[in-house]
């Protein structure tokens, strides 16, 4: 097996290629070319390498999925071995390959009990895609074609795609292509930091998800199919609800038999400290979307875990779900995924980091409440958002909204760190595997940005 790392080009010359012809996600292309990417090289464990050998700590586990960490050898030798014995066949015509039919039997073992079906998809766009198509899809077999309405929040992100962007509630994404798709209803968020001033917590979280009860009763109980949430939401700001959310949200999605969809995108394969977000809230989703940490990144798949009575009622019902893609079930993703698990198992990732390093991860970084800038901290498991605020008694936002974090997420590329922000919420979501040694490091990287963001910013 060759291990030559392919040649490299000099840092101009990529950004000069890129500046040319590589169009970014999610990216303000004219700013980025005026300025030059960053060319990301390698990886090991926790830490990037760019093009000019700088060392950078990944607080972000890439987008939110490298739980098990770069640079694992079984995790390639997994995807050469399978790329050898079946680059690709598919599961459409009735055939299948032992990858997908092994991966579908651990997943059922591995996420909560009742969701013994699987349908794969290639990312979490397109699982959440697929919830639209399922859910809509069950209720016009149970004679209910009436029920067609997904309601989800405020601030949500659930995906890029067409019926994904719409499921999320980021309204600049449905500025953009005439979104959302009919059938989808938004309600309130349960960001209690937000919008629960002059509640006491429980309060808010009560109040926020009885926004669901309203909204079903507005549109008439016998409209809407499915409720989607993620159990935390991530990219909205990693917003923790308070503990009286979910248990009421539950109780609802049952009074009116609804569908309840946890999007386990970010919370899933142990980012909460559980293996699931469902498993740490005690919840019963009757659909559960999975991607990310499902392979830690390593190859594109995504998932659908599904209710056993909802995949009864659709397959006991005769014919075709019309639905598939030509890469669901891939055997080399599910050959990486299914090694994903079984180190996750093996090495008891998910256990070690929630009994280990995971609470002092959330302890180091609660000392940044004493912070003059920091008016928030908040998270569980191995993420987290800290609140930058103009003025943090009164909690004054930044003018223009963003700015701050912008500067402070460009302070920690300097100090060698990976932090997201979004608008002024700074973000960590590191691998599983980080140590506390390197949670030492990251937390002193972190606090020496945010010193670098207030003298720039004058807050004292
Ligand atoms: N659901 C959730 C909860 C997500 O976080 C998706 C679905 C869509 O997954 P795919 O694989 O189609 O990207 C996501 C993705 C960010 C960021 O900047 C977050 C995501 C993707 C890209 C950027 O925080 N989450």
């Amino acid at each position: 097996m060759s291990t030559t790392p392919p040649k490299l080009r000099s840092t101009s010359e990529y950004q000069e290629f890129d500046r040319r012809h590589h169009w970014h996600p999610f990216t303000d292309t004219k700013a980025l070319n005026k300025k030059g990417t960053r060319v990301i090289a390698r990886a090991e464990g926790v830490y990037l390498w760019d093009t000019d050998g700088n060392r950078i700590l990944d607080g972000m586990a890439g987008l939110w999925c490298v739980n098990v960490g770069y640079g694992r050898q079984e995790l390639c030798d997994a995807a050469y071995a399978q790329m050898r014995e079946l680059p690709y066949y598919n599961s459409f015509f009735q055939t299948a390959h032992p990858p997908a039919i092994e991966l579908s039997k651990l997943l059922a073992e591995v996420t909560p009990a009742g969701l013994e079906h699987v349908f794969f998809t290639n990312s979490g766009s397109e699982a959440n895609d697929t919830v639209v198509r399922l859910a809509r899809h069950y209720w016009s077999v149970r004679g209910q074609p009436s029920r067609d309405v997904i309601i989800s929040r405020d601030n949500a992100y659930h995906g890029s795609t067409v019926a994904a962007a719409s499921l999320g509630g980021m309204r600049p994404m449905h500025a953009q292509g005439g979104l959302p798709i009919p059938g989808v209803e938004h309600v309130m968020q349960p960001h209690y930091y937000l919008l629960g001033e002059g509640l006491q917590e429980d309060e808010f979280g009560l109040l926020a998800a009885r926004a669901l009860e309203e909204k079903i009763l507005a549109l008439g109980k016998h409209r809407v199919a499915a409720f989607i949430a993620e159990p935390i939401q991530g990219a909205g700001g990693v917003i923790v609800p308070p503990a009286s959310y979910w248990p009421e949200i539950q109780r609802i999605c049952s009074a009116y038999d609804i569908l309840l969809v946890a999007d386990e995108v970010i919370c899933g394969f142990g980012r909460t400290g559980e293996w699931f977000g469902t498993d740490y809230y005690d919840l019963q989703p009757d659909l559960m979307p999975v991607a990310k940490g499902l392979s830690s990144g390593y190859v594109p798949i995504g998932a659908v875990m599904i209710r056993d009575r909802v995949a009864e009622t659709v397959i006991e019902s005769g014919g075709e779900f019309a639905h598939g893609y030509t890469y669901s079930g891939h055997p080399v993703a599910c050959a990486v995924a299914l090694e994903n698990i079984r180190v996750l198992q093996r090495e008891r990732l998910i256990e070690t980091a929630a009994q280990h390093t995971a609470p002092y991860f959330q302890q180091r970084l609660r000392e940044f409440l004493e912070h003059p800038l920091v008016s928030d901290v908040q998270g569980v498991g191995m993420f987290a958002g800290i609140e930058l605020s103009a003025d943090k008694r009164s909690r004054a936002k930044f003018k223009p909204l963003g700015s701050a974090g912008t500067l402070c997420r460009d302070w920690c590329i300097e100090n060698g760190l990976v932090m997201r922000a979004v608008g002024d919420r700074m973000i960590l979501s590191p691998p599983l595997i980080i140590t506390r040694e390197q949670i030492d490091e990251l937390v002193e990287k972190v606090a020496l940005s945010l010193d670098m963001t207030a003298r720039q910013l004058d807050i004292q």
